[in-house]
This record gives structure tokens, C-alpha cells and sequence, in this order.
């Protein structure tokens, strides 16, 4: 859709912090918003006060924008996300992300509560996303094009950035964080998935499940930014537990993950500042 929105929010963030030159912009998910609580010189922005950026209906999910430094690097940070089930339609994030993308950012640190569809990858572990698997009804990019901001047709290929998901993992080895690697699908949500949906999903090549990532990485990709993702396992995928599934388990072992995310990110955030 053609519409001045980033335009507009980028301005006003720009007008709160002056001389703000974030590289990189972190969108937290469900109950991972306390990496922002490490960002020094921290200003905040309710998502009320920007155009284009979806108001969280969400526990867990703050709707702040933080601007500071993280690891001595500039960053962005969205304490909390919109959702396809939120009522908001396959274009949730894109207003978001193109604001990113004006404020100079180079790339998009996305991390999400999802569930496990490998027994061996239980609650509380971090898995980085090298690729994803659409199950949302419709692409963020379908509709009029705005050339402004990416081409009608791009590519998807190393959609999750191969060299930043290696220092990701060279970074994770380093702090003696154990880190998985898988693949994301995204179901449209709100409901948790059922135990076939489950079993058709590992055939189809999944690691992970949630209801988020992929719109924003989509955005992402169409405008230029490079993408990174990590999911905090938040619980074994239906089928694979016997405890019925929550969003309060979802937000109590988010809390339990973060822990290790917080690390890993601030790890890497000052291995970027070096390359
Ligand atoms: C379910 O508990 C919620 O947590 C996850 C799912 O996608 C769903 O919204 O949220 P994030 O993906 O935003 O972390």
C-alpha cells in the first residue's frame, strides 16, 4: 500500500531523539520485552504516538518503541508486536519495519515465543531461524506496490542472512549458550495449532511454530534489511505434551528464555559494533 505513514513516524521519532542513527532494529515478542530494560540513554514511544505502528492488544507485548544503545551500538527496539489474529490483516508490521528502514537501520533482529516441534527442543531453549514457511493467508506485500520503499518482485532467498546467523552462532558458542537452528512457521493464530496440523508441519520441513515473524520479515526483505531471528521456546508443540498450551506458559517460559536471549543479543550486538 502507498502511504506516507513511515514517512510521518519516522519524523517524530527523529524529532524526540536528534541525531539518533540506530543500525539495528529488534522487534521482541511475547514476554521477551525486558532486553529493552539493558538499552542505555533509552527514550520511549508509545506506539499510540506513531503512525503506522500497531497498537498491541496482547499480554506481554508493551507497544513502546525504544530508542538507545545497546553494547554501544545505536538500536531500535519495538517492546512488543501487532499479530495477523489482532484483526490488523497480513500488512501488521510493514509500517513499522519501513520506519526502521528510514531511520537508517541495516537490519532487523526479529525474536518471538513459539513452540517446539523437536521433543529434544524443550521450553526455555533459543533456536535461530534460518529460513520460514508461510501459513498466514496472505503476503504483507500483496496489493498496489510501493516502489518507494522495494520492487513488485524480490526474492526470498537467504530471507534469515547467513553471515549474521553464523556470528549469531559463533557469538552463542562463545558465552556457552546453547543455541538450535530450525525453521519458523507461521499459523495464523489465534488458537493454538492442533496435534495433526502439528504432524503436517514436521513433514513439511518445520522446527518452530508461532503467529508472528513472517509478515515483518517479509517487509523486511522487500525493503533491504537483512534479517536476523531467534525464537524462545516457550513449549513443546501440541502432540508432544500432555500440558494444555497457554499464554500464560507462553509468558512464563519466556521469561525463563530471556534470560539466555538477552545474553546471546547483547553478545552479539558488541560483535557487530567490531565488524
Ligand atoms: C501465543 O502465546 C503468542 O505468543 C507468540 C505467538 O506468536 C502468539 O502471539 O507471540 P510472539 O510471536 O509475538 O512472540
Amino acid at each position: 500500500m502507498s502511504s506516507n505513514t513511515p514517512f510521518e513516524a519516522a519524523d517524530i521519532i527523529r524529532a524526540r531523539k536528534p541525531d539518533f542513527a540506530p543500525r539495528v532494529a529488534l522487534i521482541l515478542g511475547s514476554g521477551l520485552g525486558v532486553l529493552a530494560e539493558q538499552m542505555d540513554d533509552a527514550v520511549s514511544i508509545s506506539y499510540t504516538e506513531l503512525p503506522g505502528f500497531p497498537v498491541s492488544t496482547v499480554h506481554g507485548h508493551a507497544g513502546e518503541l525504544v530508542l538507545g544503545t545497546l553494547a554501544g551500538v545505536q538500536v531500535v527496539c519495538m517492546k512488543g508486536r501487532g499479530h495477523f489474529y489482532e484483526g490488523y490483516g497480513g500488512g501488521v508490521m510493514t509500517s513499522a519495519v519501513r520506519t526502521m528502514k528510514l531511520l537508517g537501520c541495516e537490519m532487523l533482529f526479529v525474536t518471538n515465543a513459539a513452540g517446539s516441534l523437536r521433543q529434544e527442543v524443550d521450553a526455555g531453549s533459543l533456536v535461530v531461524l534460518n529460513d520460514h514457511i508461510n501459513f498466514l493467508p496472505a503476503s504483507p506485500t500483496a496489493g498496489p506496490n510501493d516502489e518507494r520503499f522495494g520492487p513488485r518482485f524480490f526474492s526470498m532467498a537467504n530471507a534469515y542472512d547467513a553471515d549474521i546467523r553464523n556470528l549469531i552462532k559463533d557469538t552463542a558458542a562463545a558465552s556457552g549458550i546453547t543455541l538450535h537452528e530450525g525453521v519458523y512457521l507461521a499459523a495464523p493464530g489465534p488458537h493454538f495449532e492442533t496435534a495433526a496440523e502439528i504432524r503436517a508441519f514436521k513433514t513439511l520441513g518445520a522446527d518452530v511454530v508461532g503467529m508472528s515473524v513472517v509478515p515483518e520479515v517479509i517487509s523486511a526483505r522487500h525493503c533491504g534489511l537483512k534479517v536476523a531471528g531467534v525464537s524462545v521456546i516457550t513449549n513443546l508443540a501440541e502432540g508432544l505434551t500432555p500440558f494444555p498450551l497457554s499464554h500464560e506458559q507462553t509468558l512464563k517460559y519466556a521469561a525463563i528464555g530471556a534470560k539466555d536471549l538477552v545474553a546471546l543479543i547483547q553478545a552479539f550486538i558488541a560483535r557487530l559494533a567490531q565488524v
